[in-house]
Order: structure tokens, then C-alpha cells, then sequence
């Protein structure tokens, strides 16, 4: 596919620290475009969605409430859900017009209206390299916010059975395809979840034993079978915060950079093979809390080699 078609998500709604709205301009800034033309893509620019902002969704009161964490709300899912068919809708339309989707975050959120889109318009497994599980869901939570739940949603887990989530199902994505790799910070409210799901799970001890190679391989192998392809979601957190700062929500013992590059150079090596690669988001870039566009620099060099790059 020689078309890439770049979603920019400006979203922050699923999460507390303000800024990761921010990130599908920095990701750009780093180069982006310039750098996937040069690969020999042409590169279709779609512009960024609209996403409001939290201070003019709500009213100062309601907002006050909806922070209120002993309330255990979800925190803006109205517009979540807006925000989310549209991607979901524009994932699927570059698919049909055969465009690959390169989808920027924005908070993981996002990963709802990447995966309902990705999953219409194609029969895929899930790659999910995060330091989270993002399980959670609408009564499990203890934030409130949406980007700790968008694998849950996908899978349709507990509260998202019901019918009022229909919008945030993925249709025809099943847990058996769906891999997490880099785990290391899996609330308690979510884990009975992770463990009952028949989802796969990479620890970073995982990582520590096996060595990424067999790891990523492992994940590759299982989340490709009987699909047509694979979604890759990057969650900049998995990279370890003192290489990747700009992230909201950072948790020590993350991969090394080398762990992040080999496995999207695994990732590249067996699209060459067997073209598998449908879609690929970066997320939860946060320019606010970043160190001179690192992180947003390491998220367009890992996009640079998903869509393969090669050294020699
Ligand atoms: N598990 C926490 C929550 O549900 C944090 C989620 N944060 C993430 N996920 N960045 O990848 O709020
Ligand atoms: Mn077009
Ligand atoms: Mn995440
Ligand atoms: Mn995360």
C-alpha cells in the first residue's frame, strides 16, 4: 500500500493530564510526513478531528462532579463516543480506499474508534504495546477515564456487554487474537478481567526472560492468525519514562528504547513477508510534559520503521 492516510486525534478527554491533546501536532512537528515521503509513501494529510475541549463540554458544576473521583463516573464518554465514530468512520473509509491508516494520538482513548473502524473494514488481531491493560471499564474503574478502558470496550468486558456500548464494541476483534505486550502496571479493579479474558499477556518480565525477539515474534504469530491482518496500538508509556517522558501517565521499568524499535522492525519484517499491517496508532504523547519533542520524535521513528524503514 503506497497510500498512508494521517488521522491526527487532538483527544485528552479520556485522560487527567491535560497536553496529549497536543500530541498529534508535535508528532508532525518531529517530521512525520517528510519522513513517510521519503520512504516512498505518498502521504495524505486528513485533517485533525474535532474534539472539543473539556471546558466547553460542560458546565462548571457538572464538571465537578464528573471529576469527582468517589463518584466513579466516566468522565466525558458522550463525547468519547463522538469522537469516536468519527475515527472509527475515517479508519474504515482509508481501508475501503485503500489508504493505510497512521492514526495519532490523543489519548488511548482513541483506540475505541481506531479498532471499531480498522475492524469493519477488515478481519484483524490486535498488538497492544502498552504499560497498561486499559481494562477497565465504566464500574470497574478508579479514575474515571475513558483511556484506561479501550481494550475492555473493544472486547465488549462486563459493563460494555450492554446495549447502550454497542458503539464501542469492535465487531469481529476477538480476545484469542488480541496480544498486550509490556505490562506493568495493571490496576486491581482490573485484573480478574485480564486473567478471565482469553487475551494474551506479555509482562515486562516476560520481556526480561524471553528476550523481546521471542516475544514479539510470539505476538506477531498469535495475533495474525486466521485474520486478514493486525492493528498495532502503541502507547508511548510502554517505553521507559527516562527515554520516553512526554506521557501522562508514566510508570518506571519500561521497555528500552532498542525493545521498541526491534519489535516495530519485527513488526515491518513480517508485513514484508505476509503484508499484514492494516492500521497503527501512536498515542498518549504529551508534548506538556515531554523534553524537547522527544518523545513525539521516538513515536515518528517508530512509525519510520513499522512502515519499513531499513538500515540497510
Ligand atoms: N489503569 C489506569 C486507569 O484506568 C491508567 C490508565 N492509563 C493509561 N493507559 N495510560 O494506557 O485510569
Ligand atoms: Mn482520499
Ligand atoms: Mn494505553
Ligand atoms: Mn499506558
Amino acid at each position: 500500500m503506497s497510500h498512508i492516510r494521517i488521522i491526527g486525534v487532538p483527544m485528552d478527554l479520556g485522560a487527567d493530564r491535560r497536553g496529549v491533546d497536543m500530541g498529534p501536532s508535535a508528532i508532525r512537528a518531529a517530521g512525520l510526513s517528510e519522513r513517510l515521503d521519503d520512504l516512498g509513501y505518498d502521504c495524505e494529510e486528513a485533517s485533525d478531528l474535532v474534539v472539543p475541549n473539556p471546558e466547553e463540554v460542560t458546565d462548571p458544576e457538572e464538571r465537578k462532579s464528573r471529576t469527582d473521583l468517589d463518584q466513579k463516573k466516566t468522565k466525558y464518554l458522550p463525547e468519547v463516543e463522538e469522537v469516536s465514530t468519527q475515527l472509527a468512520d475515517e479508519a474504515e473509509e482509508a481501508i475501503q480506499e485503500n489508504e493505510f491508516p497512521l492514526i495519532l494520538g490523543g489519548d488511548h482513548s482513541i483506540a475505541i474508534g481506531s479498532l471499531s473502524g480498522t475492524s469493519r473494514a477488515a478481519n484483524v488481531g490486535v498488538i497492544w504495546f502498552d504499560a497498561h491493560s486499559d481494562f477497565n471499564t465504566p464500574k470497574t474503574t478508579s479514575s474515571g477515564n475513558v483511556h484506561g478502558m479501550p481494550l475492555a470496550a473493544a472486547l465488549g468486558v462486563g459493563e460494555f456487554e450492554k446495549p447502550e456500548y454497542e458503539w464501542a464494541r469492535a465487531a469481529g476483534i476477538v480476545p484469542e487474537r488480541v496480544v498486550l505486550v509490556g505490562l506493568r502496571s495493571v490496576d486491581d479493579t482490573e485484573r480478574d478481567a485480564v486473567k478471565q479474558s482469553n487475551v494474551t499477556t506479555f509482562t515486562m518480565a516476560d520481556i526480561d526472560e524471553q528476550g523481546i525477539e521471542n516475544v514479539v515474534d510470539q505476538a506477531l504469530k498469535i495475533a495474525s492468525k486466521n485474520v486478514d491482518g493486525i492493528h498495532v496500538s502503541f502507547d508511548l508509556d510502554w517505553i521507559d519514562p527516562t527515554v520516553a517522558p512526554g506521557v501522562g501517565t508514566p510508570v518506571r521499568g519500561g521497555a528500552t528504547f532498542r525493545e521498541a524499535r526491534y519489535a516495530l522492525e519485527a513488526v515491518a519484517e513480517a508485513n514484508d513477508r505476509d503484508s499484514i499491517l492494516r492500521s497503527l496508532e501512536f498515542v498518549e504523547v504529551n508534548p506538556i510534559l515531554d523534553r524537547e519533542n522527544r518523545t513525539a520524535t521516538i513515536a515518528v521513528e517508530l512509525a519510520e520503521t513499522a512502515l519499513g524503514r531499513k538500515l540497510l
